[in-house]
């Protein structure tokens, strides 16, 4: 290091974990100040750098940060406290880790005198470290004030490298305060990224060209690949997206196929394609029809993360290596069939019709969303009915990170992931829809929003339970209910109370004129959807896709 650089004053080391994750482009952390975390939150307030959010709770900060980092592409962090503060964390941890967020989780520690000797110390935790290498990416301890610079910029660097993720640090509080020379930040660590192998991208262009029915499917590792991405869709060639896939190529393009996978129409011409290339895509469960799909013998599969070669389905070729530098090896073929692109156009229409049909009684609802949603506000949805049936495909997305919810199925994390969202989005519209009884498992977070001023439109869907669990009852347990019927607040008297306006709708016909007023508010506005007055959806959703 040039000593040049080396301040004779002294720091705690917090400020040294802080410049490192500055100088690694965080400007947002969310957390909830403890005890055993306030050396770093003292050293982001006195930076002035970072912007710390307070959350209600650790599964909130978790789930903001996480958002924040998948509308904004940029590594944001989350701040526990040690114990009962970073096991909150743990599954909204799970779903920064199921979606590939880079998320870099500050936790504290008790005195490092007493580490692990379970002694009952204040927050202690059993095994804290291995709770979190568990539900994240990986975790690590600074053990001694020498380590935090090397531990930082480690774990920057495995939190940023496909496949991206959460990581976590832990930190005694004695270590945390701990007065060492100040100095300058080093930067971040160069990701690890691999160069795709040319004679396998030779022979992939090759396949291509031979192909008379091309096709591309696009997982969220393709989001820095949209002119790559374009140059296939101009040419002709069809593009399905999954869900963590959508806007890479605008949904409004000729060959797009969104995210319909699942529809009859598109699953057919996915089967009769003579050649796939699956770009950045974990091919999950929920995107296969639980791997009952049918995908043609050409795999070829692009992907940044060795560990994907033959996840979910056999793939012919095996290209590792970043997306975008993949695609720009691979020739756009000429001449692609002009009919082959026109069926994407019809599948496509039909699968929208298809998705409109199942909404029911509900259509008129996903028209007013469109109305409302920008092309670069961002749609973040609840596990709820609505998301299942409609919102994980409609409405139409042009542009990548603008559509969020639960990868991992939670209920529960979409508020939380609104208001990350929007702190990362100002001067754009969040729109996010929530069941009632998702909304009801982090609530809390109401109050953040309101706090905040977070310009967040909720469409709440109040059907009184677990909607999706009594779909399930009547599929599988014969029709009998139970467990699912929910005591639920005054949602109008709870947003007042925190100065949130409040609307009721009893017709998906309201619902324009209702979105239109809470787009309008300056902050956060809650549309409620009185389902029992509206009516029936087109089709019963009972969990998700069975093999056949
Ligand atoms: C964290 C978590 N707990 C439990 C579940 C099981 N679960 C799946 S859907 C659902 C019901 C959600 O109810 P609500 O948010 O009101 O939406 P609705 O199903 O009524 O549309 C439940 C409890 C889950 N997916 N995630």
């Amino acid at each position: 290091m040039d000593s040049s650089r080396i301040d004779t004053n002294t720091v705690p080391v917090a400020d040294l974990v802080v410049a490192e994750l500055e100088a690694a482009g965080v400007r947002e952390a969310f957390g909830v100040i403890s005890l055993h975390n306030m050396p770093f939150l003292d050293a982001m307030r006195r930076r002035g750098v970072i912007r710390f959010i307070t959350a209600r709770g650790e599964a909130g900060a978790v789930n903001m940060a996480d958002a924040a980092a998948r509308v904004s592409g940029r590594p944001t962090v989350a701040v526990t406290s040690t114990g009962t503060g970073a096991g909150n964390a743990a599954g909204a941890l799970v779903e920064a880790y199921t979606a590939g967020a880079p998320v870099i989780h500050l936790t504290g520690q008790i005195d490092n005198a007493y580490l692990d000797r379970g002694w009952g110390f204040i927050h202690e935790a059993k095994d804290q470290l291995a709770m979190l290498r568990a539900v994240g990416k990986d975790a690590w301890r600074i053990s001694h004030p020498d380590e935090a610079v090397a531990v930082t910029r480690n774990a920057v660097r495995t939190a940023l490298s496909a496949p991206s993720g959460p990581v976590s640090i832990e930190v005694a509080i004695d270590i945390q305060r701990a007065r060492v020379a100040s100095r300058a930040a080093l930067g971040p660590l160069p990701r690890v990224a691999f160069t795709p192998d040319e004679a396998l991208l030779d022979l992939a262009a090759t396949w291509l060209a031979a192909a008379q029915r091309p096709m591309i499917w696009v997982g969220g590792g393709a989001q820095w690949s949209v002119p790559e991405i374009r140059a296939f869709a101009d040419a002709g060639v069809p593009v399905v997206a999954s869900t963590a896939g959508r806007g890479i190529l605008d949904e409004n393009h000729p060959a797009s196929l969104a995210a319909f996978a699942q529809s009859p129409s598109v699953g057919a011409m996915i089967a009769d394609s003579d050649c796939l290339i699956v770009v950045g895509s974990h091919l999950r469960s929920n995107e296969t029809r639980t791997y009952t799909l049918s995908l043609p013998e050409r795999v070829v599969r692009i992907d940044a993360d060795p560990g994907s070669d033959g996840r979910g389905y056999p793939n012919a070729l095996f290209i590792l290596g970043d997306a975008a530098l993949a695609l720009r090896g691979i020739a756009v073929p000429v001449g692609v069939d002009p009919a082959w692109t026109a069926r994407a156009a019809d599948a496509r229409a039909k699968a929208e019709a298809h998705t409109r049909t199942a909404a029911g009684a509900y259509e008129a609802l996903i028209d007013a969303v469109a109305m409302v949603l920008p092309e670069d506000g961002i749609w973040v949805r609840d596990i709820t009915l609505s998301n299942s049936i409609w919102g994980n495909r409609l409405p139409r997305r042009v542009v990548p990170r603008t559509a969020i919810h639960a990868m991992g199925g939670g209920i529960g994390q979409g508020l939380a992931q609104a208001i990350g969202a929007a702190v990362v989005s100002p001067g754009k519209q969040v729109v996010a829809i929530s069941g009632d009884g998702g909304f009801m498992l982090n609530p809390g977070e109401l109050a953040t929003a309101a706090q905040l001023g977070a310009k967040i439109a909720l469409i709440l869907m109040n059907d009184g339970g677990y909607g999706v669990i009594r779909n399930i009852q009547d599929a599988e347990y014969d029709g009998r209910h139970g467990d699912t019927d929910l005591l639920n607040p005054d949602f109008a008297a709870f947003a007042g109370s925190l100065g949130i306006g409040h609307r009721k709708i009893g017709t998906a016909e309201d619902a324009a004129e209702a979105l239109r007023w809470a787009v309008a508010q300056p902050g956060m506005a809650i549309v409620e959807v009185d389902m029992a007055s509206v009516g029936r959806f087109g089709a019963a959703f009972a969990g998700p896709p069975k093999k056949a």
